[in-house]
């Protein structure tokens, strides 16, 4: 490895006389180097090597490190307001003195990792290169899969090229002799994911956990990417991207926004219950969007792995998402059967016995479930199955689509089409969800979600709603055509009632007919609708009363949301754009 960026070098030194590891590792990206990590941690007994499944491997967290933590999450802005009142703040000198105290001799006893690792491909113009220092073996194996990672992002980098610094450490310095812990991390008081928008900068410290600690993620190519791409004029979503064929053979691409556990690789990995229609999946988490030559949005997946949610996920449900973890996989708390596999609730029938996430004996009668409910597998994106040919091409897939969306019980009907672009933006900036497990805290509270990017905006969430019209205007007639959808409506008896996964298609297609003018719809107060008959249903067995109440709009609890809206949009004060404003004014206009 050539080791001529004097700027890199200067900090990996720094960081080193700062954190004081044994050793300073140079991660090449190779295999063998992979092994190698991997061969170590199954020796320490950190790792589980899976019989069933070839170079695959099972990790157990500690039991408080299982999720990403947005009350320890910080954009430390120098002004406070430019981070916004979504966000945690403390000023950047203060966060700086806390974290320096925290890593100063916190890598004793263990090995400083250096990862250059490139988001999207490394020959695609809308790419980013960062550099990751770590001391979690587990954090460089993940990296490896979800990244790009190595040689060729070090010869991309040269002697003087640009890089996103990601500093993170597990927070757990070992004494010589003394016994380290299977998965070492600090208290929940003193985990901290830090962001320094106004620098690039990225501190994360404690936590090894997912987006805690994989920083391309959520912290390079969401929290610090958002605010690169509102300075630089173009877009970082949390959002899916998939490329759809209709039976005539006419592609179309949509990227679509769910929050954290809300279906987004579920719908980018769509098993198709229609005839004719084809699926191919470009991206399942995130997607960085910018206008191309011929004035449309292309949206390339920066990621080359997915690290999705276990639980739910079965040869029902997700058979594409089933057929990639075949092999070299990690999974991160699932439970594990006595004949060397992983199991989690909602595979399939249960065990008879397994090892559960904590370590425990567990069996079917057990009060806890076996795999925690944000259990995760990490993975290659180019095993699956269902993935785009397209999926790494440079310049990145047209979209004609954008889908918003979140987890709501009632209210939120199945599909509804924004009038206009404004009123696009406007439903992004109201969405809302229930909470999901991943994150730590309560799970099922409702919420507002803007753009599925609560957790992830890295400046002031009204700005990025004024970001979001600015890049309607740009598109101009070429902006995508805005949707929104619910597929967690539930009967007074708490049952599902829309089918979801494959027989999402269902809704997308409609969505396809609507851009070809192929089908019409019914003007309601709060969107566009399917008109009867013009959802395709065909070889569906759904009670009509069910579907009825999936398209229902309640209008008095479309006043409450109407509140709701009120109370979220204050506290953006004069901030918040005053086309978002009148958006608020004529839906309650057309609610009467
Ligand atoms: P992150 O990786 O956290 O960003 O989550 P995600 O948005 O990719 O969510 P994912 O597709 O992994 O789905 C999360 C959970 O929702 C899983 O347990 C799925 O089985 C479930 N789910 C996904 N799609 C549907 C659907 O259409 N209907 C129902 N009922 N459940 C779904
Ligand atoms: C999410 O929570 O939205 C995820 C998982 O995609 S994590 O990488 O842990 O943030
Ligand atoms: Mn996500």
């Amino acid at each position: 490895m050539t080791l001529q960026h004097a700027k890199l070098n200067g900090w990996v030194k720094e960081v080193a006389g700062l954190c004081r590891p044994d050793s300073i590792h140079w991660c090449d990206g190779s295999r063998e180097e992979y092994d190698r990590l991997m061969k170590r941690m199954v020796e320490s007994g950190v790792a589980t090597p899976l019989q069933k499944r070839p170079h695959s491997f099972l990790f157990r967290s500690e039991p408080g490190d299982v999720a990403r933590i947005e009350s320890r999450t910080y954009i430390s802005t120098a002004n406070r307001d430019d981070a916004g009142p979504t966000n945690n703040w403390v000023a950047p000198e203060e966060l700086k003195a806390t974290m320096k105290s925290l890593y100063a001799g916190c890598m004793k006893g263990r090995t400083l990792f250096v990862i250059p690792f490139s988001m999207g491909a490394v020959d695609s113009p809308i790419a980013k290169i960062g550099v990751e220092l770590t001391d979690s073996p587990y954090v460089v194996c993940n990296m490896h899969i979800m990244t790009r990672v190595g040689t060729t992002v070090m010869e991309k980098l040269g002697a003087d090229g640009e890089f996103i610094p990601c500093l993170h450490s597990i927070g757990a310095p070992v004494a010589p002799g003394q016994k380290d812990a299977s998965w070492p991390c600090a208290p929940l008081d003193q985990k901290y994911i830090s962001h320094f928008p106004e620098e690039n900068l990225i501190w994360s410290y404690g936590s090894g956990y997912g987006g805690n600690a994989l920083l391309g993620k959520k912290c390079l190519a969401l929290r610090i990417a958002s605010a690169m791409a509102k300075r630089e004029g173009w877009m970082a979503e949390h959002m899916l991207i998939l490329r759809l064929t209709n039976p005539a053979g006419k592609q179309y691409h949509l990227a679509a926004a769910f929050p954290s556990a809300c279906g987004k690789t579920n719908l980018a990995m769509l098993t198709p219950t229609l005839p004719g229609w084809k699926c191919e999946c470009v991206g399942d988490d995130i997607a960085w969007i910018k206008i191309g030559p011929d004035g449309r949005p292309y949206a390339i997946n920066p990621e080359c792995g997915f690290f999705g949610v276990a639980p739910g996920t079965s040869y029902d449900s997700n058979p594409a998402a089933m057929d990639t973890v075949k092999e070299n996989t990690i999974f991160t708390n699932c439970a594990l059967t006595d004949d060397g596999d992983i199991w989690w609730e909602g595979m399939g029938p249960a065990p008879n016995h397994a090892i559960d996430w904590k370590g425990r004996d567990w069996t079917p009668d057990a009060k806890e479930p076996a795999a925690h409910a944000n259990a995760r597998f990490t993975v290659p994106a180019r095993q699956c199955p269902v993935i785009c040919p397209d999926w790494e091409k440079p310049q990145g897939v047209p979209i004609d689509i954008f889908v918003f969306g979140g987890r709501r019980t009632s209210v939120m009907p199945l599909v509804h089409e924004a009038y206009s672009w404004d009123h696009g933006v406007f439903m992004g900036a109201t969405a809302s969800s229930e909470t999901t497990a991943a994150n730590i805290g309560a799970v099922g509270n409702l919420r507002r979600d803007p753009f599925a990017m609560q957790p992830f905006c890295g400046y002031n969430m009204a700005d990025y709603f004024g970001h979001w019209l600015a890049m309607g205007d740009r598109f101009g007639k070429h902006a995508p055509r805005i949707f929104y959808v619910n597929w967690f409506r539930k009967s007074p008896e708490g049952k599902w009632l829309w089918p979801g996964f494959g027989d999402n298609i269902r809704v997308l297609k409609w969505m396809c007919e609507r851009i070809d003018g192929t089908v019409g719809a019914v003007e309601t107060p709060i969107g566009l609708m399917p008109k009867e008959g013009d959802l395709d249903l065909t070889g569906l067995a759904i009670p009509d009363a069910d579907l009825k109440e999936l398209l229902r709009i309640d209008a008095d609890a479309w006043k409450a949301e109407i509140s709701d809206i009120e109370r979220h949009f204050g506290q953006f004060g004069d901030r918040l754009p005053a086309r978002i404003r009148r958006q608020l004014d004529d839906l309650r206009k057309r609610l009467g």
